[in-house]
């Protein structure tokens, strides 16, 4: 089953219109939770959420509860709209958390009214305070065919200055890259890829404290560069391409990004199809985080990414990036990469890759400012940085003079 967020009212901008009202800390917190809260999707339920909780509705007082709209009994019985107070999702949690047969939908409820906070996320010793900012993925490709960079940094001593200049610039983490995956390109032997990749890795661990990621596919490539001491590893597959990656990742304590895709770098922009993209991708990246816990990896070191570009169509990718809060009903941190992609170029009358940077900054301050995303994959830190200093401030400014409090 799966609860998808239409839309929610933030507590804190309510408690901002309340407090302008002048009325005491106290009664502003109750009525953050008695007005208004969020509109809920409830798909793929199964009927008895509805027999199990609605006979509750009913020997109760029915505005105890989010209002419970049921999806047609021919072909979406179990489908549901809730909406309702923050107070009435609380009490159905509570009421579903009582049956094993209802947990599973009071969990998606609290995943996707942020009732529960994301753990922190440590990694090479830093620490990701999932919500206080947008952190940065800078690119360090080490290939000769990747689609904005490729061929820039041929050799691993090239890659790695690169690497540490990313570094100083404000990266978090460095996700490098020895197989490109732009649309079309073809396949690496896994010797070749680990041949591009593994002396940047050891490189970069001289060089910089800031923690690294791989972007492979391969647990044979994994295998090395985690040994290497890369702390993540970047799938764009998802863990749906080598079964044994998600069991290598867990034995050495790894991270992961778990990405979306329909189809392979190959031939994936072909005829890209989806009934409901932003419910076929949470399908996806839910059977891989299923993958990961089974092979032993922790929740909170698991990031989720709905593959801007891959297997995706102008139209799939604008509508993704709007509604990027729906994935958060995954209860997962979710890592966005829209750096210099076609589609941005598309939107700017056919820009080339190296001419995307104002059109990227866009797409990385709207994506901060709608709080979509906690980490952006970008090839242009310094500037990505700026932008995200800017659209932080805007999204978490709490400033509104001496009516609304501190
Ligand atoms: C390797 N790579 C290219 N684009 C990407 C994206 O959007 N996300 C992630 N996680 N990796 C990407």
């Amino acid at each position: 089953m799966r609860a998808r967020l239409i839309s929610r009212d933030r507590p804190d901008d309510l408690m901002v219109a309340l407090r302008r009202l002048n009325l005491s800390v106290r009664s502003c917190q109750q009525l953050t939770r008695e007005l208004g809260h969020a509109q809920v999707l409830v798909t793929g339920g199964r009927p008895s959420y509805e027999e199990e909780l609605l006979p509750e509705y009913g020997t109760r007082e029915r505005e105890q509860f989010p209002t419970w709209v049921s999806g047609k009994a021919s072909d979406r019985a179990g489908d549901a709209l809730l909406s309702g107070s923050r107070k009435q999702f609380e009490r159905l949690i509570a009421l579903a958390r009582r049956s094993p047969r209802t947990d599973a939908l009071a969990r998606a409820l609290e995943a996707v009214l942020e009732l529960q906070v994301t753990p922190v996320l440590e990694l090479g010793g830093r620490r990701f305070e999932w919500g206080t900012r947008t952190y940065v993925m800078g690119v360090v490709n080490v290939t000769p065919d990747s689609f904005s960079d490729g061929g820039r940094f041929p050799d691993a001593a090239s890659a790695v200055e690169h690497g540490v200049a990313l570094a100083e610039a404000g990266a978090d983490i460095l996700d490098v890259g020895g197989e490109s995956t732009r649309p079309g390109s073809l396949p690496v032997p896994a010797e070749e890829e680990l041949a591009r990749v593994l002396q940047v890795v050891e490189g970069l661990r001289a060089r910089t404290s800031v923690p690294i990621s791989v972007d492979t596919m391969k647990a044979s490539v994994a295998t090395e560069v985690l040994k290497a001491g890369a702390h993540l590893i970047n799938d764009v597959t998802g863990f749906h391409f080598d079964p044994v990656l998600p069991g290598v990742v867990a034995a050495a304590g790894g991270a992961c990004c778990l990405m979306h895709t329909q189809g392979m770098p190959r031939t994936m922009q072909q005829t890209p199809h989806y009934e409901d993209v932003v419910g076929e991708v949470m399908d996806y990246l839910e059977e891989g985080l299923l993958l990961a816990m089974v092979a032993g990896i922790p929740r909170e070191r698991i990031l989720l990414d709905p593959g801007i570009g891959f297997g995706k169509t102008l139209e799939h990718n604008l509508f993704l990036l709007r509604r990027l809060e729906e994935l958060r009903g995954l209860g997962q941190p979710l890592l966005v990469g829209t750096s210099r992609k076609s589609f941005l170029g598309t939107l700017t009358g056919g820009r080339g890759p190296t001419e995307r940077l104002a059109a990227t900054l866009g797409s990385v301050a709207a994506m901060a400012v709608m709080g979509g995303a906690d980490v952006v994959r970008v090839h242009d830190v310094t500037e990505a940085r700026d932008a995200l200093a800017v659209a932080d401030a805007i999204r978490h400014a709490r400033g509104g003079g001496d009516l609304y409090g501190a």
